[in-house]
């Protein structure tokens, strides 16, 4: 049998992956970290199967044990602080985390592995905030990365980690550069859930109006169901690599609020949506689109749920579920 570790587990894309996972007979670990983490309920609602085993990526004996416990075949590196308008005002603790943090882990396993180096595959949870002012329309795995924030920078670091792993130990160490991935799952500081879940809330009567930051913004949003599938696929190849995952279709945050408000029959949102500077950044990253081309020839992933349909299944979660954060 398979055993999986899962770093981030009780994050979005942990939990789909952990389901995915259990679905192809993995045994499944997943690190989890605090004495009283109030999303391990989640975890063990959502995974009831999985095997949680606590730990940090920032307290390196933790993620030794942890291997030691899981012994597993494939390591899925997707813990991070991961809000990108925190990381400016928590610029070194995202470094640590976000950065050192994979280079915790990739070290860790590199202790205990051993002599059987040869027998784990790794994947690192890349992302699209790495070309950040964009030097290419639309991006690819040869793009120059120009970060943005101190997010976007951490992200940077790990992920050459991964890659100077590969080369340095001829450690199967694959990233994949993943663009924005959504669900009913996202946690709802990023902008897809506020949005779905604040137009629930005024649909209901519950929420007068929203305050937004940039509606310029252009992303390259998918879905997060569709997404882990791709990292595991990353996994079964033969020779580990890099791999940019998007739909390469791109909207504007107003995009999203016409498609959101709508699936509430609202057609009108202008006079419910304010703007105020402090949902505005420092420094914005202001168009993603991803081409996906290497992923689809050599992995064959293809996404399978489109944008409208996303925004559509996230406003209705948060319809039918009113005032659930996950
Ligand atoms: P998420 O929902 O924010 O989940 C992050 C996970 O990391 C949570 O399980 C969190 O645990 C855990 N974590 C945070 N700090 C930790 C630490 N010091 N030690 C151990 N665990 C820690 O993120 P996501 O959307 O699932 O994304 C998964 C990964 O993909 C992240 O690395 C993210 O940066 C990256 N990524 C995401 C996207 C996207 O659009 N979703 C795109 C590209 C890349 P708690 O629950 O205890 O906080
Ligand atoms: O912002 C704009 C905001 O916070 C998207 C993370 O998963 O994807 C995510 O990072 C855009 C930005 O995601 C609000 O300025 C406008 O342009 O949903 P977000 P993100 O920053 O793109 C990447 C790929 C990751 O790797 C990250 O981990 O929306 N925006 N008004 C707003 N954003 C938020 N959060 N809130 C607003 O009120």
């Amino acid at each position: 049998m398979k055993r999986a570790l899962i770093t981030g587990i009780s994050g979005q894309d942990g939990l789909y992956l952990g389901e995915f996972l259990l679905e192809q007979g993995y045994e499944v670990y997943g690190l989890i970290r605090g004495q009283n983490n109030p999303r391990r309920a989640i975890v063990e609602e959502i995974l009831p199967q999985a095997t949680l085993i606590t730990g940090d990526l920032m307290d390196f004996s933790s993620l030794l044990r942890a291997l030691e416990i899981s012994r597993p075949t494939e390591i899925y590196n997707l813990a991070a602080i991961s809000y990108v308008a925190y990381s400016w005002d928590n610029a070194q603790l995202t470094s640590e985390v976000t950065g050192k943090g994979v280079l915790n882990m990739l070290e860790a396993i590199r202790l205990w592995a051993k002599g059987s180096l040869d027998q784990v595959r790794f994947y690192q949870a890349s992302s699209s905030e790495m070309f950040g002012k964009v030097q290419e329309v639309p991006q690819r795995e040869s793009t120059l990365l120009w970060p943005r924030s101190p997010y976007g920078v951490a992200k940077v670091f790990g992920h050459y980690m991964t890659i100077n792993y590969r080369e340095s130990y001829g450690m199967h160490a694959s990233s994949g550069i993943l663009f924005n991935h959504e669900s009913p799952r996202r946690g709802p500081e990023f902008v897809t859930r506020k949005v779905s879940r604040a137009v629930a809330a005024i649909a209901r009567g519950d929420q007068d109006s929203l305050v937004m930051g940039n509606l310029d913004a252009k992303r390259d949003w998918g879905y997060a169901g569709d997404y882990v599938r791709a990292m595991w696929m990353m996994l079964q190849q033969d020779q580990p690599d890099d791999y940019v995952i998007a739909t390469g279709q791109t909207q504007s945050v107003r995009d999203l609020l016409d498609v959101a408000f709508a699936a509430a029959g609202i057609d009108d949102w202008q006079p419910l949506v304010q703007q105020d500077e402090r949902f505005m950044r420092p420094a914005e990253v202001d168009l993603l689109i991803g081409d996906a081309s290497k992923a689809h020839d050599v992995l064959g992933w293809q996404p399978e749920v489109s944008f409208e349909e996303l925004v559509r299944m996230m406003v209705k979660s948060d319809q039918d579920n009113p005032g659930r954060t996950w």
